[in-house]
């Protein structure tokens, strides 16, 4: 199995549907389909639709699978950069699972997820962080989510990269030389170029790592824990933040045992809401399991809404719950219940009650405390993109120190060389091929 193999999958949804598209790709994608339609297929007209009649075998018309519209794309003008062919037929699951039988018993093996892309990347089509954009665009489920994925596949971004690669290259190069000739002597000279190139190059590369930094909350979603002892409205929130009584809610202590969950979509995010159970120490068998799961949903969230009452301080009430370690540094928002009984409390971070109009200052609050912007920045789509933009920044910066601390030349070039592997790494251009599958395209779903 190798990646220059003829391919072949389903694009559209495998559900019962009006229509449903199957693409193919690879060398063979031609011939397999000259055995299969009336046509001859070296004078169909690429990217041209054709209604045809689609066999199992067209010198056996008993075998017709079904009529539909049949595209061909040559080699470079299609999505995987190899010839292709799409198919448009009805959307029985018989249908397409006939044609894709058909397919396969004549020399195409069904695709894995990501194929497509990682053909179109090997073939020059696109570089990795484009590849990366499209698995995200497909996946988007905001508005917000899909604009930022079609921004980094329109390639501003990578853009970006491929321009500091060339100015790094520039510099490295003239270093080289001078190292070479040192009778030129420009030592100082190019330390002054390389003072010229960075700081600007570092302020690009914040935006950018900022930027994907926020796409993980625009793709993943932000986890949000509700947290606080039993009884001080963390249920009534959940169920005012969805607009529903998702938790029961009563005026014991100690109602809610699992963890409720809710999604709430909020300018363009979407914002996942745990309720817990509420944290004390004298609890039952079943509520002391139900605090575990507190802890564990504290350990996984984005932030935290660490929810009082009455008169006690926020920092106290962390203690009081023995919760400093596991909130650790994690982004937490204190926030005062019952404002309708009790008052304000300028101790906390925000007072609520059940009775308010809309919770539009506590979304805010969250968004601040994560530094979430109103708009989207640009930037990259993935964690991987993201690990490699915060290494990137770090020789950036230490480039700048060894500038400040007079550090020779020579050993400001190793750095200059580091950054450039890491931008390569970004567009993909020094790992193997296995690698870059295992890390990108096996997240895609086939078809793509
Ligand atoms: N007056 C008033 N009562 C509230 C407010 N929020 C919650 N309550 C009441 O406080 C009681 C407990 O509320 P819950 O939302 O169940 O509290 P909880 O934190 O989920 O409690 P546990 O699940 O037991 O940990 C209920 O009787 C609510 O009606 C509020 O803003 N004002
Ligand atoms: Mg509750």
């Amino acid at each position: 199995m190798t990646i220059f193999d003829t391919i072949v999958a389903e694009c559209t949804s495998p559900y019962k549907s009006a229509l449903s598209v199957i693409r193919m790709a690879g060398k063979d994608a031609f011939t397999i389909l000259d055995k299969m339609i009336d046509k001859e297929t070296e004078k169909m007209e690429p990217r041209r639709c054709y209604y045809c009649s689609i066999y199992k075998d067209k010198n056996d018309k008993g075998s017709l699978i079904d009529r539909g519209l049949v595209v061909l794309f040559k080699g470079k003008e299609s999505f995987a950069g190899e010839d292709s062919v799409e198919f448009y037929v009805h959307g029985s699951r018989i249908i397409v699972e006939e044609l894709l039988d058909t397919l396969v018993s004549l020399g195409a093996r069904r695709a894995l997820g990501g194929e497509f892309s990682a053909k179109a990347y090997y073939n020059g089509k696109m570089d990795l962080t484009e590849a990366e954009a499209i698995n995200q665009l497909v996946n988007a489920r905001t508005t917000r989510s899909k604009d930022f994925a079609l921004k980094t596949l329109e390639g501003n971004s990578s853009l970006a990269i491929k321009q500091m690669k060339e100015a790094l290259n520039m510099l490295t190069a003239e270093i080289e030389v001078d190292i070479d000739y040192p009778e030129f002597d420009e030592g100082k000279d190019l330390i002054k170029k390389v003072e010229e190139v960075v700081p600007g190059m570092l302020v690009k590369a914040q935006t950018l790592l900022n930027g994907s930094r926020q796409s993980k909350y625009l793709f993943d979603g932000v986890k949000v824990a509700i947290i606080g002892e039993p009884n001080v409205g963390k249920s009534t929130l959940l169920n005012k933040i969805l607009g529903e009584e998702k938790a029961i809610v009563t005026p014991i202590p100690g109602t809610t045992r699992d963890i409720v969950e809710g999604e709430k979509e909020i300018d363009g995010i979407i914002y996942k809401f745990f309720d817990t159970a509420g944290i004390r120490k004298e609890a039952d068998m079943i509520e002391e399991l139900g605090i575990k799961k507190t802890y564990q949903a504290i350990q996984e969230a984005d932030v935290i809404l660490l929810l009082f009452e009455k008169g006690s301080s926020s920092e106290e009430e962390i203690k009081k719950l023995g919760l400093s370690e596991i909130i650790n540094n994690k982004p937490c928002i204190y926030v005062f219940t019952k404002r309708d009984l009790n008052g304000t409390d300028t101790k906390a971070d925000i007072s609520i009650s059940k009775d308010d109009k809309d919770l539009l200052n506590l979304f805010n609050l969250i968004r601040q405390r994560l530094n979430i912007a109103q708009k989207e920045e640009e930037g990259f789509a993935t964690q991987r993109d993201e690990d490699i933009m915060e290494r990137f920044v770090e020789l950036l910066k230490g480039i700048e120190k060894d500038i400040r601390d007079q550090i020779t030349i020579d050993v400001v070039e190793i750095k200059l060389i580091q950054a450039t592997s890491c931008l390569d790494e970004m567009l993909g251009v020094e790992s193997t091929l296995e690698d870059i599958y295992d890390t990108v395209f096996k997240h895609f779903c086939v078809g793509k």
